[in-house]
Protein backbone atom coordinates (compact mmCIF):
# COMPACT_ATOMS: atom_id res chain seq x y z
CA UNK A 1 0.00 0.00 0.00
CA UNK A 2 1.48 3.45 -1.44
CA UNK A 3 2.05 6.27 1.16
CA UNK A 4 0.32 9.20 -0.03
CA UNK A 5 3.19 11.73 -1.58
CA UNK A 6 3.19 14.70 -3.97
CA UNK A 7 4.15 13.97 -7.36
CA UNK A 8 3.85 15.70 -11.10
CA UNK A 9 0.34 14.29 -11.62
CA UNK A 10 -0.50 13.68 -7.49
CA UNK A 11 -1.84 16.11 -4.89
CA UNK A 12 -2.63 15.58 -1.20
CA UNK A 13 -4.27 17.50 1.63
CA UNK A 14 -3.74 16.57 5.33
CA UNK A 15 -7.12 17.36 6.83
CA UNK A 16 -5.49 17.18 10.45
CA UNK A 17 -6.18 19.74 12.74
CA UNK A 18 -9.32 20.36 15.01
CA UNK A 19 -12.24 18.17 14.38
CA UNK A 20 -15.15 17.93 16.43
CA UNK A 21 -15.71 14.98 18.66
CA UNK A 22 -18.25 13.35 20.50
CA UNK A 23 -18.39 10.41 23.14
CA UNK A 24 -21.05 8.15 22.17
CA UNK A 25 -21.46 6.33 26.10
CA UNK A 26 -25.18 4.95 24.99
CA UNK A 27 -24.34 3.65 21.87
CA UNK A 28 -26.84 5.64 20.00
CA UNK A 29 -25.15 7.02 17.29
CA UNK A 30 -25.00 4.38 14.77
CA UNK A 31 -28.99 3.56 15.02
CA UNK A 32 -29.42 7.24 14.97
CA UNK A 33 -27.02 7.77 12.42
CA UNK A 34 -25.38 10.84 13.86
CA UNK A 35 -23.32 10.92 10.47
CA UNK A 36 -26.50 12.78 8.67
CA UNK A 37 -25.68 15.96 10.91
CA UNK A 38 -23.53 18.54 12.61
CA UNK A 39 -22.39 15.64 15.54
CA UNK A 40 -24.56 17.82 18.19
CA UNK A 41 -22.74 18.94 21.87
CA UNK A 42 -19.32 18.30 19.99
CA UNK A 43 -15.81 19.36 21.68
CA UNK A 44 -13.15 20.46 19.73
CA UNK A 45 -10.34 17.70 19.42
CA UNK A 46 -7.06 17.38 17.75
CA UNK A 47 -6.30 15.06 14.78
CA UNK A 48 -4.08 13.36 15.51
CA UNK A 49 -4.33 12.55 18.83
CA UNK A 50 -5.76 9.84 21.11
CA UNK A 51 -8.60 11.48 22.84
CA UNK A 52 -8.07 9.46 26.69
CA UNK A 53 -5.99 12.17 28.19
CA UNK A 54 -7.13 15.43 26.47
CA UNK A 55 -10.16 16.50 28.57
CA UNK A 56 -9.02 15.87 32.54
CA UNK A 57 -12.40 13.17 32.87
CA UNK A 58 -12.20 10.01 33.73
CA UNK A 59 -15.48 10.37 31.70
CA UNK A 60 -13.49 10.39 28.67
CA UNK A 61 -9.89 8.58 29.57
CA UNK A 62 -12.14 5.29 30.26
CA UNK A 63 -14.84 5.38 27.46
CA UNK A 64 -15.60 2.04 26.55
CA UNK A 65 -17.48 2.07 23.07
CA UNK A 66 -17.50 4.47 19.84
CA UNK A 67 -16.70 8.32 19.86
CA UNK A 68 -17.61 10.09 16.84
CA UNK A 69 -15.37 12.54 15.14
CA UNK A 70 -16.35 14.87 12.38
CA UNK A 71 -14.91 18.02 10.08
CA UNK A 72 -15.93 19.86 7.13
CA UNK A 73 -13.46 20.25 4.55
CA UNK A 74 -13.24 21.29 0.91
CA UNK A 75 -12.25 19.40 -2.05
CA UNK A 76 -9.65 21.99 -4.34
CA UNK A 77 -11.92 22.74 -7.33
CA UNK A 78 -8.81 22.47 -9.69
CA UNK A 79 -9.04 18.16 -8.33
CA UNK A 80 -11.97 17.63 -11.28
CA UNK A 81 -11.50 15.11 -13.50
CA UNK A 82 -8.75 13.39 -10.83
CA UNK A 83 -9.34 10.30 -8.77
CA UNK A 84 -9.67 11.05 -5.46
CA UNK A 85 -9.14 9.28 -2.28
CA UNK A 86 -9.65 9.44 1.34
CA UNK A 87 -7.26 7.68 4.05
CA UNK A 88 -6.96 7.45 7.66
CA UNK A 89 -3.29 6.56 8.45
CA UNK A 90 -4.96 4.95 11.41
CA UNK A 91 -8.25 4.28 13.46
CA UNK A 92 -7.51 2.98 16.45
CA UNK A 93 -9.00 -0.21 16.97
CA UNK A 94 -11.81 0.08 14.36
CA UNK A 95 -13.76 3.19 12.46
CA UNK A 96 -16.77 3.13 9.85
CA UNK A 97 -16.75 6.23 7.75
CA UNK A 98 -19.33 8.46 5.78
CA UNK A 99 -18.61 11.06 3.39
CA UNK A 100 -21.94 13.07 3.45
CA UNK A 101 -24.69 10.60 4.03
CA UNK A 102 -23.07 7.74 2.56
CA UNK A 103 -21.26 5.44 4.28
CA UNK A 104 -18.17 5.11 2.37
CA UNK A 105 -15.48 2.45 4.57
CA UNK A 106 -14.95 0.75 7.58
CA UNK A 107 -12.08 -0.80 8.99
CA UNK A 108 -10.93 -3.22 11.95
CA UNK A 109 -7.40 -2.72 13.28
CA UNK A 110 -5.81 0.20 14.94
CA UNK A 111 -2.68 0.96 13.38
CA UNK A 112 -2.74 0.08 9.52
CA UNK A 113 -3.58 2.33 7.28
CA UNK A 114 -7.31 2.21 4.97
CA UNK A 115 -8.43 4.00 2.31
CA UNK A 116 -10.84 4.63 -0.37
CA UNK A 117 -11.63 5.85 -3.45
CA UNK A 118 -14.02 8.86 -2.95
CA UNK A 119 -14.18 10.44 -6.22
CA UNK A 120 -18.02 10.15 -6.88
CA UNK A 121 -18.64 11.30 -3.00
CA UNK A 122 -17.44 14.68 -3.54
CA UNK A 123 -17.65 17.82 -5.60
CA UNK A 124 -15.11 19.92 -6.65
CA UNK A 125 -15.17 22.96 -5.51
CA UNK A 126 -17.65 21.97 -2.34
CA UNK A 127 -17.60 21.41 0.81
CA UNK A 128 -18.01 18.22 1.98
CA UNK A 129 -18.96 16.32 5.36
CA UNK A 130 -16.23 13.55 6.59
CA UNK A 131 -17.66 11.55 9.84
CA UNK A 132 -16.27 8.52 11.44
CA UNK A 133 -16.99 6.74 14.68
CA UNK A 134 -14.26 4.57 15.83
CA UNK A 135 -14.53 2.56 18.72
CA UNK A 136 -12.01 1.30 20.92
CA UNK A 137 -13.34 -1.97 21.97
CA UNK A 138 -11.14 -5.05 22.28
CA UNK A 139 -13.24 -8.77 21.55
CA UNK A 140 -11.57 -12.13 21.96
CA UNK A 141 -11.59 -11.86 18.02
CA UNK A 142 -9.65 -8.44 17.25
CA UNK A 143 -5.87 -8.42 17.56
CA UNK A 144 -4.77 -7.77 20.04
CA UNK A 145 -7.53 -9.48 22.07
CA UNK A 146 -9.33 -8.55 25.12
CA UNK A 147 -12.84 -8.71 26.52
CA UNK A 148 -15.42 -6.03 27.84
CA UNK A 149 -16.88 -6.04 31.47
CA UNK A 150 -20.66 -5.26 31.92
CA UNK A 151 -21.66 -4.35 35.44
CA UNK A 152 -25.18 -4.67 37.01
CA UNK A 153 -25.44 -0.41 36.89
CA UNK A 154 -24.33 -0.55 33.67
CA UNK A 155 -20.83 0.10 33.47
CA UNK A 156 -18.57 -1.56 30.91
CA UNK A 157 -14.66 -1.93 31.58
CA UNK A 158 -12.30 -3.37 28.99
CA UNK A 159 -9.93 -5.84 29.88
CA UNK A 160 -7.39 -5.98 27.75
CA UNK A 161 -4.16 -8.72 27.65
CA UNK A 162 -1.36 -5.99 27.07
CA UNK A 163 0.80 -3.81 29.74
CA UNK A 164 0.07 -0.66 27.63
CA UNK A 165 -2.53 1.57 27.99
CA UNK A 166 -5.45 1.40 25.62
CA UNK A 167 -5.23 4.57 23.88
CA UNK A 168 -8.10 5.51 21.63
CA UNK A 169 -8.98 7.76 18.59
CA UNK A 170 -7.52 8.88 15.14
CA UNK A 171 -3.42 8.49 16.31
CA UNK A 172 -2.31 9.35 12.41
CA UNK A 173 -2.91 11.43 9.73
CA UNK A 174 -6.03 11.28 7.43
CA UNK A 175 -5.78 12.34 3.95
CA UNK A 176 -7.70 13.26 0.71
CA UNK A 177 -5.17 12.41 -1.81
CA UNK A 178 -5.83 12.48 -6.10
CA UNK A 179 -4.45 10.49 -8.53
CA UNK A 180 -5.09 10.37 -11.98
CA UNK A 181 -8.08 7.75 -13.11
CA UNK A 182 -5.27 5.63 -14.16
CA UNK A 183 -2.64 5.12 -11.78
CA UNK A 184 0.23 3.85 -10.04
CA UNK A 185 -1.82 1.48 -7.15
CA UNK A 186 0.82 -0.65 -5.59
CA UNK A 187 5.21 -1.00 -5.90
CA UNK A 188 6.71 -4.30 -4.32
CA UNK A 189 10.72 -4.04 -4.75
CA UNK A 190 13.00 -6.59 -3.70
CA UNK A 191 16.93 -5.91 -3.86
CA UNK A 192 19.74 -8.24 -3.81
CA UNK A 193 23.97 -7.47 -3.58
CA UNK A 194 26.27 -9.25 -5.72
CA UNK A 195 29.98 -7.85 -5.26
CA UNK A 196 29.36 -3.80 -6.59
CA UNK A 197 26.92 -4.64 -7.99
CA UNK A 198 22.70 -4.13 -6.49
CA UNK A 199 19.35 -5.29 -8.70
CA UNK A 200 16.18 -3.99 -7.74
CA UNK A 201 13.31 -6.67 -8.68
CA UNK A 202 10.05 -4.50 -9.03
CA UNK A 203 6.82 -5.31 -9.88
CA UNK A 204 3.95 -2.24 -10.72
CA UNK A 205 0.55 -3.07 -10.32
CA UNK A 206 -1.70 -0.39 -11.90
CA UNK A 207 -5.11 0.68 -11.87
CA UNK A 208 -7.55 2.45 -13.90
CA UNK A 209 -6.76 0.70 -17.24
CA UNK A 210 -3.94 -0.02 -19.42
CA UNK A 211 -0.99 1.65 -19.64
CA UNK A 212 2.68 1.62 -19.80
CA UNK A 213 5.36 1.35 -17.22
CA UNK A 214 8.56 2.77 -17.44
CA UNK A 215 10.41 3.06 -14.24
CA UNK A 216 14.02 5.07 -13.39
CA UNK A 217 16.43 4.58 -10.85
CA UNK A 218 17.91 7.93 -9.38
CA UNK A 219 20.93 8.11 -7.12
CA UNK A 220 20.80 10.34 -3.52
CA UNK A 221 21.91 13.07 -6.45
CA UNK A 222 19.14 12.20 -8.76
CA UNK A 223 21.46 11.17 -11.80
CA UNK A 224 19.69 8.13 -13.25
CA UNK A 225 21.23 4.93 -12.60
CA UNK A 226 18.94 2.66 -14.55
CA UNK A 227 16.18 2.13 -16.26
CA UNK A 228 13.36 -0.07 -17.45
CA UNK A 229 9.79 -0.45 -19.00
CA UNK A 230 7.15 -2.95 -18.28
CA UNK A 231 5.11 -3.96 -15.21
CA UNK A 232 7.71 -5.86 -13.65
CA UNK A 233 11.31 -6.30 -14.30
CA UNK A 234 14.85 -5.86 -12.50
CA UNK A 235 16.96 -2.96 -12.47
CA UNK A 236 20.90 -3.17 -12.34
CA UNK A 237 22.84 -1.08 -10.67
CA UNK A 238 26.46 -0.92 -11.08
CA UNK A 239 29.34 0.45 -8.46
CA UNK A 240 26.10 0.29 -5.72
CA UNK A 241 25.70 2.24 -2.29
CA UNK A 242 24.16 -0.57 -0.04
CA UNK A 243 21.49 0.33 2.40
CA UNK A 244 23.28 -0.25 5.82
CA UNK A 245 22.63 0.02 9.74
CA UNK A 246 24.31 3.71 10.27
CA UNK A 247 23.96 4.54 6.36
CA UNK A 248 20.77 4.93 5.00
CA UNK A 249 21.40 5.82 1.55
CA UNK A 250 18.74 5.86 -0.64
CA UNK A 251 18.25 5.46 -4.27
CA UNK A 252 14.99 6.91 -5.64
CA UNK A 253 12.81 4.64 -7.99
CA UNK A 254 10.73 6.67 -10.02
CA UNK A 255 7.58 4.98 -11.84
CA UNK A 256 5.73 6.37 -15.00
CA UNK A 257 2.58 5.70 -16.63
CA UNK A 258 2.96 6.00 -20.34
CA UNK A 259 -0.38 6.70 -22.68
CA UNK A 260 -1.19 7.26 -26.43
CA UNK A 261 2.03 8.73 -27.96
CA UNK A 262 3.86 8.26 -24.52
CA UNK A 263 2.20 11.18 -22.60
CA UNK A 264 2.58 11.31 -18.93
CA UNK A 265 -0.30 9.59 -17.11
CA UNK A 266 0.83 9.15 -13.19
CA UNK A 267 4.05 9.02 -11.63
CA UNK A 268 5.28 7.92 -8.23
CA UNK A 269 8.26 7.70 -6.37
CA UNK A 270 9.85 5.84 -4.04
CA UNK A 271 13.12 5.94 -1.78
CA UNK A 272 14.80 2.56 -2.01
CA UNK A 273 17.45 0.83 -0.36
CA UNK A 274 19.61 -1.54 -2.05
CA UNK A 275 20.34 -4.43 1.09
CA UNK A 276 20.33 -7.75 1.31
CA UNK A 277 19.08 -9.53 4.70
CA UNK A 278 19.30 -13.61 5.77
CA UNK A 279 19.75 -15.84 8.43
CA UNK A 280 22.33 -18.17 8.25
CA UNK A 281 23.24 -20.69 10.69
CA UNK A 282 23.21 -18.68 14.18
CA UNK A 283 24.45 -15.27 12.62
CA UNK A 284 21.74 -12.68 11.30
CA UNK A 285 23.29 -10.80 8.16
CA UNK A 286 22.59 -7.81 6.61
CA UNK A 287 24.80 -7.55 3.34
CA UNK A 288 26.33 -10.49 4.28
CA UNK A 289 27.83 -9.07 7.33
CA UNK A 290 26.95 -9.94 10.90
CA UNK A 291 24.77 -7.30 12.68
CA UNK A 292 24.40 -7.52 16.01
CA UNK A 293 21.12 -5.42 17.31
CA UNK A 294 21.45 -2.76 19.92
CA UNK A 295 18.66 -1.06 20.79
CA UNK A 296 15.49 -1.11 23.15
CA UNK A 297 11.85 -1.61 22.78
CA UNK A 298 9.72 1.54 22.06
CA UNK A 299 6.68 2.68 22.46
CA UNK A 300 4.05 4.84 20.55
CA UNK A 301 3.46 6.82 23.81
CA UNK A 302 3.51 10.29 25.44
CA UNK A 303 2.05 12.61 28.03
CA UNK A 304 -1.14 14.58 26.62
CA UNK A 305 -1.21 13.34 23.01
CA UNK A 306 -1.40 9.35 24.10
CA UNK A 307 -0.37 7.20 20.94
CA UNK A 308 -0.71 10.12 18.41
CA UNK A 309 1.99 10.36 15.61
CA UNK A 310 4.17 13.42 16.47
CA UNK A 311 7.23 14.75 14.29
CA UNK A 312 9.05 16.92 17.24
CA UNK A 313 8.73 13.58 19.30
CA UNK A 314 9.57 11.31 16.60
CA UNK A 315 12.96 13.41 15.89
CA UNK A 316 13.61 13.48 19.75
CA UNK A 317 13.59 10.20 20.29
CA UNK A 318 15.76 9.36 17.01
CA UNK A 319 18.40 12.06 18.62
CA UNK A 320 18.00 9.62 21.89
CA UNK A 321 18.86 6.65 20.24
CA UNK A 322 21.59 8.40 18.65
CA UNK A 323 22.89 9.61 22.02
CA UNK A 324 22.72 6.22 23.45
CA UNK A 325 24.63 4.38 20.70
CA UNK A 326 21.60 2.22 19.75
CA UNK A 327 21.43 0.88 15.98
CA UNK A 328 17.88 -0.73 16.14
CA UNK A 329 15.04 -0.88 17.77
CA UNK A 330 11.56 -2.89 17.77
CA UNK A 331 7.86 -1.48 16.85
CA UNK A 332 6.05 -3.47 20.34
CA UNK A 333 3.74 -4.31 20.05
CA UNK A 334 2.20 -2.96 17.04
CA UNK A 335 3.31 -0.94 13.44
CA UNK A 336 4.29 2.76 13.46
CA UNK A 337 3.56 5.05 12.08
CA UNK A 338 4.96 5.30 8.51
CA UNK A 339 6.88 8.09 9.18
CA UNK A 340 8.63 6.72 11.90
CA UNK A 341 9.98 4.12 9.15
CA UNK A 342 10.61 6.59 6.38
CA UNK A 343 13.19 8.22 8.92
CA UNK A 344 14.39 4.88 9.94
CA UNK A 345 15.16 4.22 6.57
CA UNK A 346 16.67 7.28 5.67
CA UNK A 347 18.82 7.53 9.10
CA UNK A 348 19.93 3.89 8.59
CA UNK A 349 18.08 2.10 11.52
CA UNK A 350 17.22 -1.02 11.46
CA UNK A 351 13.61 -2.23 12.68
CA UNK A 352 11.95 -5.13 13.93
CA UNK A 353 8.44 -4.36 12.75
CA UNK A 354 5.86 -5.89 15.04
CA UNK A 355 2.08 -6.92 14.10
CA UNK A 356 -0.99 -6.13 17.59
CA UNK A 357 -0.61 -9.54 18.36
CA UNK A 358 -0.23 -8.78 22.00
CA UNK A 359 -1.80 -10.76 24.70
CA UNK A 360 -2.24 -14.72 22.94
CA UNK A 361 -1.30 -15.94 26.57
CA UNK A 362 -4.04 -16.52 29.60
CA UNK A 363 -1.62 -17.51 31.62
CA UNK A 364 -0.21 -13.82 31.29
CA UNK A 365 -3.35 -12.29 31.29
CA UNK A 366 -4.73 -13.83 34.17
CA UNK A 367 -1.44 -13.67 36.12
CA UNK A 368 -0.48 -10.04 35.61
CA UNK A 369 -3.70 -8.09 34.34
CA UNK A 370 -6.09 -9.58 36.27
CA UNK A 371 -8.23 -11.30 33.70
CA UNK A 372 -10.75 -13.65 34.44
CA UNK A 373 -9.05 -17.33 33.98
CA UNK A 374 -9.43 -18.71 30.53
CA UNK A 375 -7.94 -20.83 28.47
CA UNK A 376 -5.91 -19.24 25.77
CA UNK A 377 -7.53 -20.90 22.47
CA UNK A 378 -11.36 -22.00 22.57
CA UNK A 379 -14.30 -21.73 20.85
CA UNK A 380 -14.97 -19.29 23.27
CA UNK A 381 -11.90 -17.22 23.45
CA UNK A 382 -9.08 -17.22 20.75
CA UNK A 383 -10.75 -18.81 17.80
CA UNK A 384 -10.13 -19.37 14.13
CA UNK A 385 -11.89 -16.14 14.06
CA UNK A 386 -9.20 -14.07 15.69
CA UNK A 387 -7.27 -16.05 13.90
CA UNK A 388 -8.10 -14.87 11.09
CA UNK A 389 -8.06 -11.47 12.11
CA UNK A 390 -4.42 -11.88 12.70
CA UNK A 391 -3.71 -13.16 9.12
CA UNK A 392 -5.18 -10.12 8.29
CA UNK A 393 -3.16 -8.21 10.96
CA UNK A 394 0.40 -9.85 9.14
CA UNK A 395 -0.58 -9.01 5.95
CA UNK A 396 -1.95 -5.17 6.04
CA UNK A 397 2.06 -5.27 8.14
CA UNK A 398 3.65 -6.46 5.34
CA UNK A 399 1.84 -4.47 2.59
CA UNK A 400 2.05 -1.09 4.09
CA UNK A 401 5.87 -1.88 5.41
CA UNK A 402 7.34 -4.70 2.40
CA UNK A 403 9.37 -2.11 0.94
CA UNK A 404 11.14 0.05 3.63
CA UNK A 405 14.56 -1.16 4.47
CA UNK A 406 14.73 -0.71 7.41
CA UNK A 407 12.73 -3.82 8.26
CA UNK A 408 14.94 -6.85 8.72
CA UNK A 409 12.82 -9.13 10.96
CA UNK A 410 8.70 -9.40 11.13
CA UNK A 411 7.73 -10.04 14.29
CA UNK A 412 4.42 -11.93 14.40
CA UNK A 413 3.49 -11.80 17.85
CA UNK A 414 4.57 -11.04 21.19
CA UNK A 415 4.56 -13.34 24.13
CA UNK A 416 1.90 -15.52 22.52
CA UNK A 417 1.41 -18.89 24.61
CA UNK A 418 3.67 -21.22 22.59
CA UNK A 419 3.79 -24.56 24.85
CA UNK A 420 0.55 -26.26 24.08
CA UNK A 421 -0.34 -27.88 21.17
CA UNK A 422 -2.92 -25.76 20.67
CA UNK A 423 -0.15 -22.73 19.79
CA UNK A 424 1.28 -24.76 17.18
CA UNK A 425 -1.87 -25.43 15.42
CA UNK A 426 -2.40 -21.18 16.21
CA UNK A 427 1.04 -20.27 14.86
CA UNK A 428 1.99 -22.61 12.23
CA UNK A 429 -0.11 -21.45 9.42
CA UNK A 430 0.42 -17.85 10.52
CA UNK A 431 3.95 -18.02 10.19
CA UNK A 432 3.60 -19.62 6.68
CA UNK A 433 1.46 -16.74 5.75
CA UNK A 434 4.01 -14.46 6.43
CA UNK A 435 6.90 -16.70 5.07
CA UNK A 436 4.50 -16.55 1.88
CA UNK A 437 3.96 -12.79 2.07
CA UNK A 438 7.37 -12.13 2.68
CA UNK A 439 10.05 -14.96 0.94
CA UNK A 440 12.76 -12.31 1.25
CA UNK A 441 12.69 -11.49 5.35
CA UNK A 442 12.98 -13.50 8.48
CA UNK A 443 10.06 -13.83 11.07
CA UNK A 444 10.11 -14.33 14.44
CA UNK A 445 8.10 -13.88 17.66
CA UNK A 446 8.59 -12.67 21.19
CA UNK A 447 9.12 -15.67 23.07
CA UNK A 448 7.58 -15.29 27.05
CA UNK A 449 9.53 -16.13 30.01
CA UNK A 450 8.94 -19.36 31.18
CA UNK A 451 8.50 -20.86 27.45
CA UNK A 452 12.02 -22.90 27.94
CA UNK A 453 13.16 -25.13 24.51
CA UNK A 454 11.75 -28.29 26.08
CA UNK A 455 8.49 -26.91 26.53
CA UNK A 456 8.22 -24.48 23.48
CA UNK A 457 6.38 -25.83 20.81
CA UNK A 458 6.73 -23.18 17.75
CA UNK A 459 10.23 -22.24 18.11
CA UNK A 460 11.11 -24.08 14.81
CA UNK A 461 8.44 -22.68 12.68
CA UNK A 462 10.57 -19.48 12.81
CA UNK A 463 14.24 -17.88 11.63
CA UNK A 464 15.31 -16.02 14.80
CA UNK A 465 15.08 -17.22 18.62
CA UNK A 466 13.63 -13.89 20.23
CA UNK A 467 13.38 -14.07 23.65
CA UNK A 468 11.78 -11.73 26.73
CA UNK A 469 13.11 -12.30 29.90
CA UNK A 470 12.89 -10.69 33.36
CA UNK A 471 15.57 -12.24 35.22
CA UNK A 472 16.49 -10.48 38.09
CA UNK A 473 12.79 -8.62 37.85
CA UNK A 474 9.96 -11.33 37.81
CA UNK A 475 12.45 -13.49 38.54
CA UNK A 476 14.67 -13.45 41.86
CA UNK A 477 13.95 -10.05 41.94
CA UNK A 478 17.19 -8.51 44.11
CA UNK A 479 19.39 -11.72 43.65
CA UNK A 480 21.48 -10.57 40.74
CA UNK A 481 23.62 -13.96 41.23
CA UNK A 482 20.91 -16.50 41.03
CA UNK A 483 19.71 -14.28 38.27
CA UNK A 484 22.82 -14.83 36.07
CA UNK A 485 23.13 -18.41 36.52
CA UNK A 486 19.44 -19.03 35.61
CA UNK A 487 19.89 -17.27 32.47
CA UNK A 488 22.96 -18.30 31.41
CA UNK A 489 21.81 -21.53 31.51
CA UNK A 490 18.46 -21.31 29.41
CA UNK A 491 20.80 -19.59 27.30
CA UNK A 492 22.59 -22.80 26.90
CA UNK A 493 19.33 -24.69 26.65
CA UNK A 494 18.49 -22.79 23.66
CA UNK A 495 21.91 -23.14 22.03
CA UNK A 496 21.90 -26.81 22.15
CA UNK A 497 18.42 -27.13 21.01
CA UNK A 498 18.71 -24.41 17.67
CA UNK A 499 21.05 -23.26 15.45
CA UNK A 500 19.32 -19.97 14.96
CA UNK A 501 20.25 -16.45 15.99
CA UNK A 502 19.46 -15.47 19.74
CA UNK A 503 17.82 -11.34 20.21
CA UNK A 504 17.09 -10.50 23.70
CA UNK A 505 13.63 -8.74 22.45
CA UNK A 506 13.15 -7.61 26.20
CA UNK A 507 15.10 -7.35 29.47
CA UNK A 508 15.18 -4.48 32.12
CA UNK A 509 13.82 -3.88 35.21
CA UNK A 510 11.47 -0.63 36.49
CA UNK A 511 13.46 1.97 37.88
CA UNK A 512 11.13 5.07 39.35
CA UNK A 513 13.27 8.33 38.73
CA UNK A 514 15.08 9.77 41.31
CA UNK A 515 15.08 6.45 43.88
CA UNK A 516 18.68 5.62 44.47
CA UNK A 517 20.34 3.36 46.84
CA UNK A 518 24.22 2.31 47.93
CA UNK A 519 23.15 -1.13 47.79
CA UNK A 520 21.25 -1.31 44.75
CA UNK A 521 17.52 -3.05 45.17
CA UNK A 522 14.28 -2.81 43.17
CA UNK A 523 13.13 0.19 42.01
CA UNK A 524 16.21 2.34 42.15
CA UNK A 525 18.23 3.51 39.14
CA UNK A 526 21.24 1.90 40.16
CA UNK A 527 19.35 -1.33 40.21
CA UNK A 528 18.01 -0.76 36.78
CA UNK A 529 21.44 -0.67 35.55
CA UNK A 530 23.01 -3.31 37.60
CA UNK A 531 20.22 -5.79 35.94
CA UNK A 532 20.86 -4.42 32.68
CA UNK A 533 24.67 -4.75 33.04
CA UNK A 534 24.41 -8.43 34.39
CA UNK A 535 22.21 -9.20 31.05
CA UNK A 536 24.91 -7.65 28.87
CA UNK A 537 27.80 -9.91 30.89
CA UNK A 538 25.98 -12.75 30.28
CA UNK A 539 25.06 -11.59 26.45
CA UNK A 540 28.83 -11.57 25.49
CA UNK A 541 29.24 -15.12 26.44
CA UNK A 542 27.33 -16.41 23.85
CA UNK A 543 28.35 -16.41 20.10
CA UNK A 544 24.70 -16.85 18.73
CA UNK A 545 23.45 -14.15 20.93
CA UNK A 546 23.27 -11.37 17.98
CA UNK A 547 20.85 -8.57 19.79
CA UNK A 548 20.22 -6.94 22.83
CA UNK A 549 16.93 -4.79 22.89
CA UNK A 550 16.01 -3.28 26.51
CA UNK A 551 13.11 -2.77 27.49
CA UNK A 552 11.90 -0.15 27.29
CA UNK A 553 13.33 3.04 25.55
CA UNK A 554 11.12 5.24 28.32
CA UNK A 555 8.62 4.97 30.64
CA UNK A 556 4.73 4.53 29.48
CA UNK A 557 1.27 4.58 30.71
CA UNK A 558 -0.57 1.42 31.50
CA UNK A 559 -3.84 0.24 32.50
CA UNK A 560 -3.69 1.01 36.42
CA UNK A 561 -2.64 -1.87 38.86
CA UNK A 562 -0.82 -2.50 41.63
CA UNK A 563 2.57 -4.03 39.83
CA UNK A 564 2.36 -0.16 38.16
CA UNK A 565 3.62 2.79 39.84
CA UNK A 566 1.67 5.55 37.48
CA UNK A 567 2.35 3.37 33.85
CA UNK A 568 5.58 1.06 33.52
CA UNK A 569 9.19 2.47 34.81
CA UNK A 570 11.30 0.36 32.60
CA UNK A 571 12.04 3.02 30.39
CA UNK A 572 15.89 4.17 30.33
CA UNK A 573 14.15 7.60 29.89
CA UNK A 574 11.80 9.07 31.63
CA UNK A 575 8.27 9.39 29.92
CA UNK A 576 9.18 13.16 29.59
CA UNK A 577 12.45 11.73 27.92
CA UNK A 578 15.07 12.33 30.71
CA UNK A 579 18.16 9.55 30.93
CA UNK A 580 18.25 7.70 33.98
CA UNK A 581 21.23 5.95 35.40
CA UNK A 582 20.73 3.00 33.04
CA UNK A 583 20.57 5.07 30.09
CA UNK A 584 24.40 6.97 30.79
CA UNK A 585 25.06 2.75 31.29
CA UNK A 586 24.00 1.63 28.15
CA UNK A 587 25.44 4.92 26.45
CA UNK A 588 28.82 3.65 27.93
CA UNK A 589 28.36 0.00 26.52
CA UNK A 590 27.12 1.35 23.20
CA UNK A 591 28.67 4.03 22.31
CA UNK A 592 32.37 3.12 24.02
CA UNK A 593 33.70 6.12 23.70
CA UNK A 594 31.38 7.94 26.68
C1 LIG B 1 6.67 -8.06 28.79
C2 LIG B 1 5.81 -7.46 27.72
C3 LIG B 1 5.79 -5.95 27.78
C4 LIG B 1 5.68 -5.49 29.23
C5 LIG B 1 6.91 -5.99 29.99
C6 LIG B 1 6.88 -5.63 31.47
O1 LIG B 1 7.11 -9.16 28.72
O2 LIG B 1 6.15 -7.89 26.43
O3 LIG B 1 4.70 -5.49 27.03
O4 LIG B 1 5.54 -4.13 29.36
O5 LIG B 1 6.97 -7.38 29.90
O6 LIG B 1 7.38 -4.58 31.84
O7 LIG B 1 6.32 -6.39 32.24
Amino acid sequence: MLIPRETATRERKSLDGLWRFSLDAAGRGRQEGWWRERLAGAREIPVPASYNDLFATAEVRNHVGDVWYQTLTRVPQRWRGARIVLRFDAATHSAVVWVGEKQATEHEGGYTPFEVDVTDLVEPGAEVRITAVVSNVLTWHTIPPGYVEEFADGRRRQQVFHDFFNYAGLHRTVWLYTTPRSYVADLTLVTDLDGSTGTVGYQVETGGGAADVAVTLCDAERGAVAEATGAAGELTVEDVRPWQPGEGYLYDLIVELRGEGGALVDTYSLPVGIRTVRVDGSRFLINEKPFYFRGLGKHEDAAVRGKAHDNALMVHDFALLEWLGANSFRTAHYPYAEEVLEYADRHGIVVIDETPAVGINSGLAAGVFGAEPHPTFSEDTINATTQEAHRRAIRELVARDKNHPCVVLWSIANEPESVTPESREYFEPLAAEARRLDPTRPISFANVMGSTPDLDKITDLFDVVMLNRYYGWYGSPGDLATAEAALEAEISAWVAAYEKPIIFGEYGADAFPGVHDVVAGPWTEEYQAEVLAMFDRVFDRFDAVVGEHVWNFADFATAPGVMRVDGNKKGVFTRERRPKAAAHMLRRRWRGDA
